[in-house]
């Protein structure tokens, strides 16, 4: 029962994301967001172990690393809350390190029902943990752990993996001062960022050879086939990943091959498609380790510490909300 209503949530702003982004004048687009059902979770995983993708390799290493430094820096009684806690696997050197000092609650919050299952099965061996999972959006997600808390306690939001990125720059800001307007003063943001590296090496990252990436990006067409009746040919469409210099990102697109008109009759839409037209499904802006700095003293966090891996230009960024 609650699955089905769930899906039919889900499905109902999929609908209108649809047809507001495949209506759009000029760059059609689609959030990203809509990548992650089953399958596209679950290739996600696969695209974090390609040597070409670093970048969750080095946010782990940074947390295996250096998680008791981290949490020292968090002392007392402390609630976790994730912002899409994936897997839950980097997670867990922070939780080990804070629950060798007490039994510490742990709140992914996760819209993929399938990611947020991961990160159980992942995590649930860990006693002294107390899991509880909210099939959410971030905020609303984040409002019910901050409804949650106990006297004297502090909440260190996760936000890791660099899905920071996939906000473009007012949209980042916006966020990081909505996550701080739920939290009080002195609870803390653990905020890691993908960092700029040579644009050759970014590219392969996103159109890696063995065509995952491809696949986590077409699949999208995949689920809006599914989910709302459509009738895009994966064929007639390609992986595209490009890096924009004017925002400093990578852009995951899917180009149309050829002069098509596509079907997505539960939104009542017939899309026409140029040859070589694109639908923009991603961003993902690389950081300069100070304009992470920046940016958190704009939305009302200090910068307390930041820890970099040395093999994947890669940050972590320990705020402070003010
Ligand atoms: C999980 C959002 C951080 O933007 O690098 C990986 C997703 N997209 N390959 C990213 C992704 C293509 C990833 N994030």
């Amino acid at each position: 029962m609650l699955m089905n209503t769930t899906i039919a949530e889900v499905s109902g702003d999929l609908l209108l994301d649809v047809r507001n982004g495949l209506t759009k004048e000029g760059q059609k687009e689609l959030p990203s967001k809509y990548l992650y059902d089953e399958v596209g979770s679950k290739l996600f995983e696969v695209i974090s172990g390609l040597p070409e993708y670093g970048a969750t390799r080095a946010d782990e290493r940074i947390l295996h690393t250096h998680a008791d430094e981290i949490v020292e820096h968090a002392p007392g009684d402390i609630a976790v809350a994730e912002l899409g806690s994936g897997s839950g696997r980097k997670t867990r050197w922070i939780l080990e390190a804070l629950s060798r000092r007490r039994h510490t609650s742990y709140f992914p919050i996760e819209i993929s029902a399938t990611a947020l299952a991961m990160c159980r099965r992942e995590l649930s061996d860990m006693e002294a943990i107390s899991i509880v999972g909210f099939e959410r959006e971030y905020l609303d997600g984040l409002l019910e752990v901050a409804a949650r808390r106990r006297d004297g306690q502090r909440i260190l939001v996760l936000f890791l993996g660099s899905t920071i990125g996939n906000f473009d720059h007012p949209a980042e800001i916006r966020f990081l001062r909505e996550i701080r307007m739920i939290l009080d003063p002195q609870d803390f943001l653990l905020l890691g960022t993908d960092l700029e590296k040579p644009i050759p090496q970014l590219i392969v990252a996103y159109d890696d050879p063995l065509g995952v990436t491809a696949a986590f990006n077409l699949n999208l067409l995949v689920r809006i086939n599914r989910e709302l009746g459509a009738d895009f040919d994966l064929t007639q469409f390609r992986h595209v990943a490009r890096f924009n210099l004017a925002t400093r990102g990578v852009e995951m697109h899917l180009r149309s091959t050829c002069d098509q008109v596509v079907r997505v009759p539960k939104a009542d839409l017939c899309v026409r498609f140029l040859r070589d037209e694109t639908i923009w499904t991603e961003s993902s802006h690389k950081y300069a380790p100070e304009e992470v700095v920046q940016i958190a003293k704009e939305a009302g966090f200090h910068c307390e510490a930041q820890w970099i891996d040395g093999e994947w230009p890669f940050a972590e960024s320990l705020l402070i909300a003010q």
